[in-house]
């Protein structure tokens, strides 16, 4: 099975422990994601602009942006093509979350019912959300109203009236509300969205470019409030708002002499189990002849279990195969989204085992162990004993595990933050921040989120253009592969602060810190979760222009996902365009054949919610514009 013969080209990655396992990859002939990137190249121009249609089966149809034909067989132009695709790629994204979201949902309404193993964890997280939902409390035992919780999201999903979505507009300002009214974007119950857009996108329907984009704002909508917030909201009811936790980051966080389980994915219903067996099947690892189970995190599965475990990260999206070539892991159990096809090619190539675990995401070679809220337990276990079982045919020759690994904190929820900052002005928590971004101390705060991306060099233009902001008094929250990014450099450690930030915003993490009993500065970069967490950020700033009684868009602040590749990252930027804030992009997304499309996502969307995209591939550029961005924005606050 491994017998594939790397050609002469360089591996494109700043980390040291990834080059490493690289060349190990290059000795043992696997083969890995920047090798097919090679055999893709050179990639469709077509369809890098956008210009492809395959929506019927007149097609494939292609536009010449430099010639003819300028239409396709139905008569779609460039404009058209282009608009259509964005949307079917926010539909894409949008789904995923909503999905991701009503599973936990089920999960929570099982639990709820006494069906499921998952008591709930985060009880202060059920008052909260039953307050934002306006639910009465009075009488109420906690499982019972988190099953009214699981009610409201569910009749949502259920809806059949032409109301938005309730858990959107529990969620958000009046005046966002109205801005979304007027726009005519107000999603309603999003499974009938995410159909409606794709028969809106289908041949022979909506010919209107600016249509179709207003729809993707739409969608955005969707995957913010079906997906992020509600998935978000149910996973802290279940699992626990999160609060800091210390942990390390890097494949160096694999161990040389215990059983490692890698879990990878999305769901924190299946690796929250994983981790509470390996915990209570220790023993029996030790009994195989280990010294006992390690768990490890890639994606946003590891996120899920860092904030709330402090479980450590082995490694982001374009890692995960990685992993695997350490020779060291027995298994690697992943649930939705963002793994890799290959995998159980990579695995065949050692002892590996990879356990897919849900319905839609299976793997051909793989084993599927299918878990259900409620045979979770059941399910688990035999996950894990597979690992157990495959430590004894782990072959010592082939085991590499790069030394790399950094001091990383998690677990940074808006409550923890309001908590921390309360420890300053407990009668005003946002207070001492806001007075900060006044007084110039923070210059402004950017949400650098988002994944890995083979087209540019991984982990690259994350840090550097962090390095810039940082320099500059620019406070960083993150999220997803980012936050692993900037996990594995010590961006998220105590001493990440005193050799990244600027001197202002260093003595204000300093201040922070000491207040908070930690002697030393809170890190300068902080992890606010995964993917579905950015709903966090959204929380946050609305928590942040509801005290200054401005809007979201008048903050002196921005979003950026310096790596993009998943759907979910596009429809993820739209909703933080439609919130009102600037989103920059780092890896240029499939619209420049459409100048149309290019000028409203870029300029024109600014006069419609205050929010636009910003597209720039070198990091220093972007952290300049995004730095100009915040001057601007401060400008016009008059500070
Ligand atoms: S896992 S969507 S590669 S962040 Fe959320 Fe990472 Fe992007 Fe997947």
């Amino acid at each position: 099975m491994c017998e594939f013969n790397h050609g002469a080209h360089s591996h494109q990655t700043l980390d040291p422990a990834a080059a490493e396992m690289l060349e190990k990859a290059n000795r043992e002939n696997v083969q890995t994601v920047w090798d097919r990137f090679e055999q893709q190249k050179p990639q469709c121009g077509f369809g890098d602009l956008g210009l492809c249609c395959r929506n019927c089966l007149q097609g494939p149809c292609r536009i010449n942006p430099f010639g003819e034909p300028k239409t396709a067989i139905c008569g779609a132009d460039a404009d058209l093509i282009v608009a259509r695709n964005l949307l079917r790629t926010i539909v894409g994204g949008a789904a995923s979350h909503a999905d991701h979201s009503y599973m936990a949902i089920h999960c929570l309404k099982e639990a709820a019912e006494g069906k499921a193993p998952y008591p709930l964890k985060g009880v202060e997280k059920i008052q909260s959300v039953a307050a934002k939902l306006g639910l009465s409390t009075q009488g109420k035992t906690d499982n019972e109203l988190a099953l009214e919780i699981a009610h409201v999201a569910l009749a949502d999903f259920g809806s059949y009236s032409d109301e938005p979505m309730k858990w959107l507009t529990a969620t958000v300002a009046p005046e966002l509300l109205e801005t979304w009214k007027q726009l005519g974007i107000l999603p309603k119950n999003p499974d009938r969205e995410i159909r409606t857009a794709m028969h809106q996108t289908s041949m022979g329907v909506d010919g209107s470019p600016l249509n179709l984009l207003l729809s993707s704002l739409k969608l955005g909508l969707v995957d913010g409030y079906a997906g992020l917030q509600m998935g978000t909201d149910v996973q802290d009811i279940l699992f626990g708002i999160p609060y800091p936790i210390k942990t390390e980051a890097n494949l160096g966080v694999l161990s040389p002499d215990k059983v490692n389980i890698v879990v990878h994915g999305h769901m924190p219903e299946v690796s929250e189990k994983i981790v509470e067996w390996a915990k209570k099947l220790d023993n029996e690892a030790i009994e195989a002849g280990a010294a006992g189970i390690n768990i490890a995190g890639i994606c946003c599965s590891g996120n899920e279990v860092l904030m709330r475990q402090g479980i450590p990260l082995a490694g982001n999206y374009l890692s995960q195969e990685l992993a695997i070539i350490t020779g060291a892991v027995e298994l690697m159990v992943v649930d939705v989204q963002c793994f890799m096809p290959s995998l159980t090619k990579v695995a065949s190539c050692y002892h590996t085992k990879v356990v897919t675990t849900t319905p839609i995401g299976q793997l051909p070679d793989a084993e599927h162990i299918p878990f259900t809220p409620e045979n979770a337990d059941m399910k688990a276990q035999e996950t894990v004993r597979l690992a157990i079982a495959a430590y004894a045919k782990r072959d010592p020759a082939k085991v590499q595990i790069p030394t790399h690994k950094s001091e990383a904190w998690g677990g940074f929820s808006v409550e923890t933050i309001v908590e921390t900052l309360a420890k300053l002005d407990p009668v005003s928590p946002l207070k001492p921040l806001v007075d900060n971004i006044i007084a110039g101390n923070i210059l402004g705060a950017v949400g650098v989120v988002g994944c890995n991306n083979v087209k540019a060099i991984q982990d690259q233009q994350t840090v550097e253009m962090v390095k810039d902001l940082l320099a500059n008094n620019v406070l960083v929250v993150a999220t997803g592969c980012t936050a692993h990014a900037l996990a594995k450099y010590g961006f998220l450690s105590p001493a990440g602060a005193k050799k990244y930030a600027g001197s202002k915003l260093l003595s204000v993490l300093t201040a922070i810190g000491e207040a908070a009993g930690l002697n030393e500065p809170l890190p300068p970069v902080l992890h606010m979760g995964s993917c579905v967490d950015n709903s966090r950020i959204g929380d946050l700033l609305g928590a942040l222009a509801g005290y200054l009684s401005i809007s979201i868009k008048d903050l002196p602040v921005a979003a950026s996902a310096p790596e993009l590749q998943h759907e979910k990252a596009v429809s993820i930027g739209t909703w933080a365009v439609a919130l009102g804030v600037m989103t920059h992009v780092g890896v240029v997304p499939p619209v420049l054949g459409s100048p149309l499309v290019t000028k409203v996502l870029t300029s024109d969307l600014e006069g419609l919610t205050g929010g636009k995209f910003f597209v720039e591939t070198d990091p220093h550029l972007a952290a300049e514009g995004i730095l100009a961005h915040i001057l601007a924005k401060r400008k016009a606050l008059g500070i």
